[in-house]
């Protein structure tokens, strides 16, 4: 089954249900349980691919103070990087054939890769944003794709993603201006839809729709990886990289 290209350019998102299979969901689970097991072991330069819960205000937490969330990955940066089972990713046909089908092309290179992590309880909220353009690593137009996998499934409670449908449907040049001229006023957190997925469904964000998403306030984890996937022919105008940066999807 494709994915929803009228979805995703009417509303600014698509879900494709169940678009890998549960063996792998369950391998790329256990790596991440791996991973957040040895942080205590871990060296600075491992470190510092991780962003901590700690680390991050605790407002968009509920207020839970940096003490009680230990050593929580809140972004697992780069995970090739810590376990090759997240290579399988890369070369798998539903994440490939999402990103030819919605970007309308063959010619495709990885920008980067995450797993965004909200803990049971206090996984802190993400205020609306649009990842076109966004600091970390980016081409100049928006001629890019966020593919989100669903691990553990994603229901309001446990803080899915919330879209503001149709909010993808600004130029270019209006998304740069806003950037740079500050964020204008945004909805409340809890306008627009939460996208409820069930484990193993792929989720594509247009780079220009507002999303964000609520607390973990349920006793459930929610983990997702987070590919970003652009045309081979849009330069990347930011610094940063990753090992699989320029990675054409073959
Ligand atoms: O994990 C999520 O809910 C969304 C991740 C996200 O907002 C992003 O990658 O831009």
């Amino acid at each position: 089954m494709p994915i929803d290209q009228d979805s995703f350019h009417l509303q600014g998102y698509a879900r494709l249900s169940r678009a890998i299979e549960p063996v792998l969901i369950d391998s790329l689970c256990a790596a991440i349980d791996a991973i957040q097991s040895r942080v205590p072991r871990m060296s600075e330069a491992e470190r510092a691919r991780l962003v901590f819960e700690k680390d991050l205000p605790a407002h968009r937490r509920d207020d839970v103070q940096a003490q009680a969330v230990g050593d929580a990955i809140f972004i697992l940066g780069e995970p090739c990087a810590f376990d090759p089972m997240f290579d399988a990713l890369l070369d798998h046909p539903a994440i490939r054939d999402a990103a030819r089908t919605l970007l309308a092309s063959d010619a495709l290179t990885v920008h980067f890769m995450n797993v965004t992590i909200k803990h049971p309880r206090f996984g802190r909220s993400i205020g609306w944003h649009r990842d076109f353009p966004n600091d970390y690593i980016c081409p100049a137009s928006s001629g890019f794709v966020r593919l989100m996998l669903c691990l553990d499934g994603m229901e309001e409670a446990m803080g899915a993603t919330r879209f503001l449908p149709g909010s993808h449907r600004l130029s270019d040049a209006e998304a740069l201006r806003e950037k740079s001229e500050g964020t204008p006023p945004r909805p409340s957190d809890d306008e627009g839809m939460a996208l409820e997925c069930t484990a193993g469904d792929l989720v594509a964000i247009h780079p220009k729709v507002l999303h964000g998403g609520g607390i973990n306030r349920s006793d459930r984890m929610r983990r997702n990886v987070v590919l970003q996937i652009g045309l081979a022919s849009e330069p990347l105008v930011t610094t940063e990289r990753e090992g699989v940066t320029g990675r054409l999807l073959s």
